[in-house]
């Protein structure tokens, strides 16, 4: 069995503490350690008590393995019972995504900081229809959210604090799920496809910036192990994680002060 305990602000490594049948290092190959900074804010403390939905982030570099985890991890949850909605960011179905995503595919040009604004807005435009549904019981696993928006935009070598501002005040994740993978090992994954940014000597930069984001809410998982054990650990940690919220955590705010 795996235990998750809840995130104490950390100064070491933080992760879950394994079993008897499991093996610590097989399911603890963390290449980099947990940052702290702690600076999240309650968005309303009058919400404290209410039941709600979480609020779920996987990270990680191009062919790390979101998608599939995400989708095998929704189907869990809706076939135990749990209300659930896949998200991801870009969301390319709005005149904003298919901005982002014509650039993506390198049928348009556009300046590093407009493109990263894109980004940002294209997460605040569904800010509040996230919140209603967290409000209405609804766990939603996002694929990427604002850490990506910072990492792929400082590997560019825009300024860090200049990448977060625009999304300070979205909706704190309750869990961040960093798949871990080398942009060696991620390349051997059937190759990248042919959008901007799919190059190992970028993604190298990409993950420099990731371990820089690296804040309380997140848990690492090393990307290598089989499919289904990276299931199976991102499956504990979630249920954990929506016990949590249904119990009425309060709702916080990203990277406000
Ligand atoms: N990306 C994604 C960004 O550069 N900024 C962002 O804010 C987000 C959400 O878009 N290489 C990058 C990361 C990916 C690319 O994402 C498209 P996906 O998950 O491959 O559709
Ligand atoms: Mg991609």
């Amino acid at each position: 069995m795996i235990h998750v305990p809840s995130l104490s602000l950390c100064k070491s490594l933080n992760f879950w503490k394994l079993g008897e049948q499991h093996s610590l290092k097989k399911y603890c190959n963390l290449r980099f350690p947990i940052k702290c900074s702690f600076r999240q804010v309650h968005m309303d403390n009058t919400q404290n008590s209410e039941s709600r939905g979480a609020l779920i982030v996987l990270e990680g570099l191009d062919r790390c393995g979101k998608t599939s985890q995400s989708t095998r991890l929704v189907n869990y949850l809706n076939g135990i019972g749990h209300s659930v909605e896949s998200w991801r960011f870009p969301d390319r179905n709005t005149g904003v995504g298919q901005m982002i995503s014509s650039y993506l595919s390198n049928k348009s040009q556009l300046d590093d900081r407009a493109i990263h604004l894109l980004f940002s807005a294209n997460r605040w435009e569904k800010r509040s229809l996230m919140e209603d549904e967290l409000k209405r019981g609804t766990t939603l696993i996002v694929d990427r959210y604002s850490y990506s928006g910072v990492a792929f935009s400082s590997a560019k070598g825009l300024d860090i604090e200049w990448c977060k501002a625009p999304d300070i005040g979205l909706l704190a994740p309750d869990l961040v799920i960093y798949l871990d993978i080398s942009p060696e090992e991620a390349a051997k994954r059937g190759g990248y496809g042919g959008e901007r940014y799919e190059q190992r000597e970028f993604q190298k930069k990409v993950a420099l910036f990731y371990q820089k984001l690296q804040d309380p809410t997140w848990k690492i998982i090393d990307a290598k192990l089989e499919v289904e054990d990276v299931e199976k650990l991102i499956r504990d940690m979630v249920l954990d994680c929506i016990l949590t919220c249904k119990k009425g955590k309060p709702i916080l705010k990203l990277w406000a002060s």
